[in-house]
């Protein structure tokens, strides 16, 4: 074991460890955190369909593994990886994938079969591929529609983007300008689940441009697409590439010569990301996870102020039953015949005496507490369910968006809550949360850098 992979397995064990229970306290499934925590590095490699990814992939990797051509030759999506230890390299299809508890991929189940037909696994050998994993894609098309494929491509791409290290996304100069499906993945799953530094952009196949002119053109096509899909000013790296064996003159594109291999270092670098990527993970998760904890903390905080007021006036009408009831009783009916507060004065009390005084304090605080369970408690509960960001403070950007992430899952909570969920310890869980993001989580952030 490398000392990444020993540094990657240690922090998997300690997230695990100091976040699971909490997550099942806060009734967070562990779905998200788990499989991003498992397996070697992958990167997924998107793009317009023949763009150029499994020639790239075949060409980085000196194999001929994954057919490629003009017209869609492939429809699906292959994970490319060597061998486990010791083993004969092997093919593995969709349904293996889904079902093995060692891969990260038992959620993508959900998107049914037609989906896992569109899945599998190709092992064979190379030094790159001990710790690294390729995703190659099917490619986007603009007429094919979710009906006409039989799962939901953008979830599952979305999917594997939140699980990848790097997503290279390739375009061709032909069809720089008709990136819709591109555009629509981006602008909804990337950004939100991987960071703008994990998304490489890659401008394939430019030995096909005619001149200068014409790859200039494509290039400025591609980059106002970008900024539009990006909703940014500034224009991302773009790698210009091309295949060397493919290109019809390789001797007029020397200028664009160090692109590919540099893209090729960035690609197999990917490893080197992971253990960075994981503590983004883990980050990201153990901030919604706070989150939550943080909105039931001022939810049973403002519980126990308003159990505070009504508690203080049960006391108090408690206590002057205790001390008045029977006097009151005896001014209506002549009973009883002697009071706590004459049997007090008198030096001589006995247990008659404490019986409708402890009835009618004893009656009071049952009355209260079942007017403040009842009435009280649910009204505060509805009000809180139905405007949950009215318990926590939304003034940055990253709590905002966290707070799309976890509120559906805290209305939940808030609507299941109970009375005694007001003195359940989340000040004591967010300090553990606190103390694991602050402490344990920058430790390693040092570690690593
Ligand atoms: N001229 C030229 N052709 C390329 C280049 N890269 C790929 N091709 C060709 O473009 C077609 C589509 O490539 P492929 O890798 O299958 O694209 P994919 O659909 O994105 O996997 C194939 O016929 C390749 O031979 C390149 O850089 N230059
Ligand atoms: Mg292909």
């Amino acid at each position: 074991m490398t000392e990444a992979q020993k540094l990657q397995d240690e922090i998997q064990k300690k997230a695990m460890d100091k976040l699971a229970p909490l997550f099942n306290r806060y009734q967070l499934s562990l779905d998200y955190l788990e499989p991003a925590l498992k397996w070697k590095s992958m990167v997924l490699i998107l793009g317009n369909f023949s763009s150029g990814k499994s020639t790239l992939i075949n060409e980085i990797f000196e194999t001929d593994i994954q057919r490629t051509g003009q017209s869609p030759t492939d429809d699906s999506f292959t994970i490319l990886t060597g061998p486990e230890k010791g083993a004969e390299p092997r093919e593995l299809p969709g349904s293996s994938l889904i079902n093995d508890e060692r891969l990260p991929f038992t959620a993508f189940k959900k998107y049914g079969e037609q989906f896992v037909a569109h899945f599998a696994m190709k092992q064979f050998e190379s030094p790159h591929l001990e710790d690294l994993a390729i995703i190659d894609s099917p490619g986007m098309l603009d007429a094919i529609t979710e009906k006409d494929r039989g799962y939901d491509y953008n979830a599952v791409i979305g999917e594997l983007a939140r699980l990848a290290d790097l997503v290279v996304l390739m375009f061709d100069p032909h069809k720089a300008g008709t990136i819709r499906e591109v555009y629509e993945t981006i602008r909804n799953t990337l950004p939100g689940n991987s960071g703008e530094d994990r998304i490489v952009f890659v401008m394939s196949r430019i030995d096909e441009c005619d001149n200068p002119g014409d790859l200039i053109r494509s290039y400025g096509t591609l980059c106002w697409n970008l900024s539009q899909m990006t909703g940014r000013k500034d224009i991302p790296r773009i790698f210009l590439t091309y295949s060397p064996t493919l290109a019809r003159a390789p001797e007029s594109m020397a200028a664009w010569a160090n692109e590919r291999a540099e893209l090729k270092e960035r690609i197999l670098a990917a490893p080197k990301l992971r253990v960075n990527h994981i503590l983004q993970h883990i980050d990201k998760q153990a901030h919604e996870l706070r989150m939550v904890a943080e909105t039931l903390a001022s939810f049973s905080l403002r519980g126990r102020q308003l159990l505070r007021k009504t508690g203080r006036l049960a006391i108090i009408t408690g206590l002057f039953l205790f001390l008045f009831l029977d006097i009151i009783i005896r001014e209506f009916t002549g009973l009883p015949e002697t009071t706590l507060i004459s049997s007090l004065l008198a030096g001589r009390v006995g247990w008659a005496d404490l019986l409708i005084p402890t009835l009618g304090a004893g009656g009071a605080l049952t009355l209260f507490s079942l007017f403040f369970s009842r009435f009280q408690f649910i009204g505060l509960q509805k009000r809180a369910a139905g405007r949950p960001e009215e318990l926590i403070e939304l003034d940055t950007e990253y709590r905002r968006q966290l707070w799309r992430q976890v509120a559906p899952h805290v209305e939940l909570l808030l609507k299941e809550a109970g009375p005694r969920e007001i003195f359940a310890s989340h000040q004591g869980n967010l300090r553990k949360i606190d103390r694991f993001i602050d402490a344990e989580l920058q430790d390693y952030y040092r570690r690593i850098s």
